[in-house]
């Protein structure tokens, strides 16, 4: 017997994956986050884009499959990931505030409690939102626009002069660049980690990448449209009324008077999905040159990889475009970990798990201590059994006193005006039936109800801006 166990062992330890191997006790930390990537990768199923390094890398580690931005836009999302508050916490609602004047500057950040318990920390690109960079103080070091690219003025994110294809109106552009990629800032982001990859690093590093695609202008190179033939491209799937039984507060956030009629009057919807398929696609190649990076250096094998993306996107999906609301293509976006000793390769996890929990996990796996402010709770417990219990459900905040509550079979948002709407994920994942009004549905609204976050501070937005995007 004991013989047929020993084998099996044996057995276990040939085909067990590389990070079968212990988690050293101060890992280090490459913390991916990207702007605006919805869930169109090939890890979580969609069968159109192609996210062929995005993929390999989420084979290496675990994968969410019910993952959720604290907030559908981006200051908002990630001062709530990289402060530990909820927005109802903050005041931070919206990219109109200025989160360093509220609540999340007065409470050690993550970086800060890295800095505080002996890392390095580093980084490059956008990991607050652009309006409002940190102070000095919260890194070691950091490039807002990458090598090269901080030593153009401004950097160089700003809109290229497109060619003649592209069409757009303010930031909503789209079209392929005659440039290559190291025009693109997000390049000269990653040269900056590659660079310090390559360093001989005496203490642990925490080492943040900040992509900016594919969030607006969708202008990449040309190639990378190329992908995509315009008569290939297929439109996300939508019903002839796809407003209907959302009550007037949803209504308010689709604005379907707004891009929406612009995009389609102009016949454009076709070329602006495909021009953010392309982008997405330029975002994988630069994920692909920063872990081929980290595959060549010397932190390999004991380096904690995160990645997760601000919040998703509608393509026209409610008639509505961008984030800044609180359906399922605004509020899911990728999340995946790759932990050595800890993840097996290609796990998928089913929870429903918000942003809140990238600060404490990441705390947990380095073995710092979770500061008690932090709102979010540590999925390592899910990192090591992706079907461990999970009582939790995801939450997204839309400004003031609007929420949504994601559990694994439902979709309850509640407006600060009282509307309601309930979906059945198990039937309707597109969210097309609004069941909120059936009485046959009140005890799971009522239990639902009970998990919206308590506490709304008042909103420290600019009144009357929205801030820019
Ligand atoms: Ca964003």
């Amino acid at each position: 017997m004991m013989h047929r166990i020993l084998s099996f062992l044996f057995v276990f330890m040939l085909v067990a994956p590389s990070n079968a191997a212990a988690l050293p006790a101060k890992p280090n930390v490459l913390f991916i986050a990207i702007d605006d990537l919805r869930d169109w990768v090939g890890f979580l199923g969609d069968k159109q884009v192609k996210t062929p390094n995005l993929d390999k890398l989420a084979a290496r580690g675990m994968i969410f499959t019910r993952s959720y931005c604290a907030a559908p836009v981006c200051n908002p999302s990630r001062t709530a990931l990289m402060s530990g508050l909820r927005p109802g916490a903050s005041g931070v609602y919206e990219n109109n505030a200025d989160w360093r004047k509220s609540p999340a500057a007065k409470v050690p950040n993550l970086t800060q409690h890295f800095m505080a318990n002996g890392y390095d920390v580093r980084g490059s690109g956008k990991i607050y939102h652009g309006s409002y960079p940190p102070p000095a103080d919260y890194w070691h070091d950091f490039s807002p626009g990458g090598i090269a690219g901080d030593a153009k003025k401004g950097g160089n994110k700003s809109a290229k002069k497109p060619q003649d294809s592209s069409w757009g109106y303010g930031n909503f552009t789209f079209g392929p660049l005659a440039t290559g990629d190291e025009s693109m800032e997000d390049y000269h982001i990653v040269d900056y980690c590659l660079k310090e990859l390559g360093k001989k690093h005496d203490k642990p590093f925490f080492l943040a990448c900040g992509l900016h695609k594919p969030h607006l202008t969708w202008q990449v190179p040309q190639k990378y449209f190329d992908i995509y033939p315009l008569d290939q491209v297929k439109l996300p799937k939508v019903k002839a009324n796809e407003l209907e039984g959302v009550p007037p507060a949803g209504i308010k956030m689709a604005k379907p008077m707004g891009d929406h009629k612009t995009i389609t009057e102009a016949g454009k919807w076709k070329e602006a999905v495909r021009a953010y398929l392309a982008t997405i696609t330029f975002c994988d190649a630069m994920v692909g040159r920063l872990i081929d990076g980290l595959d060549k250096s010397a932190y390999k094998d004991d380096t904690i990889i995160v990645l997760w993306s601000d919040h998703g996107w509608h393509l026209g999906e409610k008639d509505h475009w961008r984030k800044f609301a609180l359906w399922e293509q605004a509020t899911r976006s990728p999340m995946l970990y790759v932990v050595p000793g800890v993840t097996k390769a290609g796990s998928v996890c089913n929870r429903t798990v918000d942003y809140m929990s990238v600060y404490p996990t990441l705390s947990d796996l380095c073995g710092l201590g979770i500061p008690p402010h932090v709102q979010g709770r540590s999925i390592k417990p899910l990192l090591a059994d992706a079907n461990a219990k999970w009582p939790e459900p995801a939450i997204t905040t839309y400004l003031h006193g609007n929420h949504a509550i994601r559990t694994e079979k439902w979709r309850y948002i509640r407006y600060e005006n009282g509307d309601e709407e309930l979906y059945d994920h198990e039937v309707d994942p597109l969210e097309w039936n609004n069941l909120a009004k059936d009485a046959k549905f009140a005890s799971v609204k009522h239990d639902l109800f009970m998990s919206l976050p308590k506490e709304n501070v008042p909103d420290l937005g600019k009144k009357g801006a929205k801030g820019k995007e």
